[in-house]
């Protein structure tokens, strides 16, 4: 399963932006409130240094791609519908967004960081908005549909007590569609205290507390500062980064990367995202207001923050957020490839604390099924199946079926 990335902020903050530039996709973008009615679903990457090189190996990428040395791994998009504050209360699109942004692994919370939207979700002046604000109402949003399914199932919890299924079980049983789990329970109990109080004696601020750190604890989340190519934004972005001081706060311009990559696609530079500089190809191809557009990132975006923000923000949803570890696995240890020859042909991302045997799985079942022990393909060690990947491993299956006689 690839990993899920959800984009959620206030409306026009420039998500479907974001999103087209790292899927190259189309989808509908404009200066209207609320343009995005249903989600856009896309295939992103994570870009991360492929091990090619120390092994002084030519790849044959299949799952992913190699590219002057950087391994470019598909994760999954999505692009979610604005939101305003208000929303939950039956203005939005409640529990369909809902549903659709806890399918995700993580959320990416994208604010206008140059305050150019209204409270309406209307494009404005920059610096008349206020995206300390927006951030917090939008959090606020998540929160209050969190809290009205606790509130809407009070009578359930308060039958499964009497059954004596405990609290955390209860929660997880109407919850789980949401993506929390019994551990994220447990956790926003221990973290509010709440552990130690009687459910039957909570008030509305003890569960109002609890629906805080639940959406907290089951749905890590970066925030991304959009528009920093505009004025007001950069004294913003200070603001956020001292009101969020517990939270990832990444500087991006949507905009800019979405015009580096349509002219890295129409071959007029060259750019691999995510990198601070780019090539122009063939300048006298370009008119005057392309000219005056690449010139701008390289002065005002590259120069100041070294890249757009939209790569360096899903590689830290991945690498840093998530803890994802980057593992090649292969068949042969000697030659590093699979049973045709492709050397270092897949890299799977494997969440923190995975294992071989969990590695196995990912690649196919029967593999899976017979496994025996992993070879170290650095140093040519036996692993055991239960051994904790780290980043970078590549790694030599060996399943009963598989061994070599
Ligand atoms: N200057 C600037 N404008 C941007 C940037 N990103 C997006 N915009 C503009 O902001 C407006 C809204 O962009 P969208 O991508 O449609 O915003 P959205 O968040 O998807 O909006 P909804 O779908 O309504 O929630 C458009 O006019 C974009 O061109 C950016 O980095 N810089
Ligand atoms: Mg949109």
């Amino acid at each position: 399963m690839p990993v899920k990335i959800g984009l959620i902020g206030k409306t026009n903050t420039g998500k479907t932006t974001f999103f087209n530039s790292a899927t190259l996709q189309s989808a509908e973008v404009s200066t209207y409130p609320f343009t995005t009615k249903a989600p856009n679903f896309g295939v992103a990457h994570v870009v991360t240094l492929c091990v090619h090189k120390e092994f002084g190996v030519k790849d044959n990428p299949k799952n992913s791609r190699c590219e002057d040395g950087w391994r470019f791994i598909p994760i999954e998009l999505v692009d979610l519908p604005g939101l305003i504050k208000g929303a939950w209360m039956g203005k939005g699109l409640g529990n369909l967004f809902l549903s659709v942004a806890a399918q995700s692994d993580a959320l990416i919370h994208i604010v206008d960081a140059s305050g150019s939207v209204d409270a309406e979700g209307r494009i404005a002046e920059p610096g008349t908005g206020d995206p300390v604000a927006d951030i917090g109402d939008i959090e606020e949003e998540l929160v209050m549909w969190y809290l009205k399914l606790i509130l809407t199932n009070q009578d359930r919890i308060e039958r499964d007590l009497k059954r004596d299924v405990d609290l955390a079980t209860s929660v997880e049983g109407f919850m789980q569609g949401i993506g929390v789990k019994k551990e994220h329970v447990l956790q926003a109990l221990e973290e509010t205290g709440l552990i130690r109080k009687d459910y039957l004696n909570w008030n509305e601020k003890d569960t109002k507390d609890f629906a805080w750190t639940l959406r907290d604890v089951s749905k890590p989340t970066i925030i991304v500062a959009n528009k920093m190519d505009l004025p007001h934004a950069e004294g913003n972005f200070g603001r956020i980064c001292e009101e969020y001081s517990d939270m990832i706060v990444i500087p991006s311009s949507a905009e800019a990367e979405l015009t580096l990559r349509r002219a890295e696609q129409k071959g007029y530079i060259k750019y691999i995202p995510g990198e601070e500089r780019f090539k122009t190809i063939e300048p006298s191809k370009l008119t005057d207001k392309q000219k005056w557009a690449l010139n701008f990132i390289r002065k005002v975006i590259l120069s100041q923050y070294f890249h757009t923000g939209v790569q360096f923000a899903l590689n830290v949803a991945v690498f840093k957020l998530l803890k994802m570890s980057t593992v090649y696995p292969v068949y042969d240890q000697k030659t590093l490839s699979d049973k045709d020859g492709n050397v270092l042909p897949d890299v799977h991302l494997m969440p923190y604390g995975s294992t071989i045997a969990d590695l196995a799985k990912e690649v196919h079942s029967a593999l899976a099924k017979g496994l025996l022990y992993g070879i170290d393909c650095r140093d040519g060690i036996r692993l055991p199946i239960t051994y904790k990947l780290r980043d970078r491993d590549v790694i030599s299956l060996v399943s009963a079926s598989t061994k070599k006689k």
